[in-house]
């Protein structure tokens, strides 16, 4: 299924806000997100897959779409309305047969080779990442910066392109301007647990007059 996707495209961390993910859930909800992918980089399966079947409750309760990052046992478990991939994860093509053609499946891609194979696959959205510098993810990718931004949404074509890493609230807008169907942001909407509804809430407005 190829979603609309909001112009602000929110990722839990429970290490950044101190929170479980179905407390950012329900903050992120109450910010008016519209789709949130859930990213659990330690978490046993057992705790994730209690916290992420509250979480994704929560969502198909409030009619937001849930993604789970990395785990495709968990996506099904959970019965999330689909998952994103890294490039070191299962290939696209084998969680395309355990979650069916109706589920989400995002590709997380860092270079123009890596997008021009991701377009080959049974995917829904690509990310391209890291556009900034971040110091959210553990060894991240050189910065892909906004010029080969653009480039790699011209090269997506009607493929929705999701941008990420290093994202402030100032930048949206040149994310967005140089293309991107979404900015994905972590650390720009968690970082203060107690504004996390407030900030999702200013940074969609920046978003939608873009
Ligand atoms: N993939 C590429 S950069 C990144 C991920 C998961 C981290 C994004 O977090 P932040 O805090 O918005 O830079
Ligand atoms: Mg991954």
């Amino acid at each position: 299924m190829r979603p609309q996707l909001p112009g602000i495209y929110p990722i839990t961390d429970t290490e950044i806000s101190g929170l479980s993910h179905t407390e950012q859930t329900k903050r992120l909800i109450e910010g008016g997100a519209k789709l949130i992918q859930f990213r659990e980089k330690r978490a046993r399966a057992g705790e994730w897959f209690d916290d992420a079947s509250d979480a994704v409750r929560i969502c198909r309760e409030a009619g937001v779409l849930s993604i789970i990052n990395d785990r495709v046992d968990i996506a099904i478990a959970v019965n999330a309305d689909g998952m994103h991939l890294g490039q070191d994860d299962l290939p696209v093509a084998a969680a395309r047969r355990l979650l069916g053609p109706k589920k989400i499946i995002g590709l997380s891609t860092h270079t123009p080779e890596q997008l021009r194979a991701a377009l080959l696959e049974p995917i829904d959205y690509v990310a391209m990442g890291p556009i900034f510098d971040t110091s959210t993810k553990s060894r991240p990718d050189p910065t892909v910066g906004l010029e080969k931004l653009s480039e790699a949404v011209e090269m997506a074509g009607n493929v929705p392109l999701v941008a990420i890493g290093g994202i402030t609230e100032d930048a949206v807008a040149a994310v967005l301007g140089a293309g991107a169907s979404s900015a994905a942001m972590i650390g720009a909407i968690l970082a203060d647990p107690g504004r996390i509804a407030a900030r999702y809430r200013e940074l969609a407005k920046i978003a939608s007059k873009c």
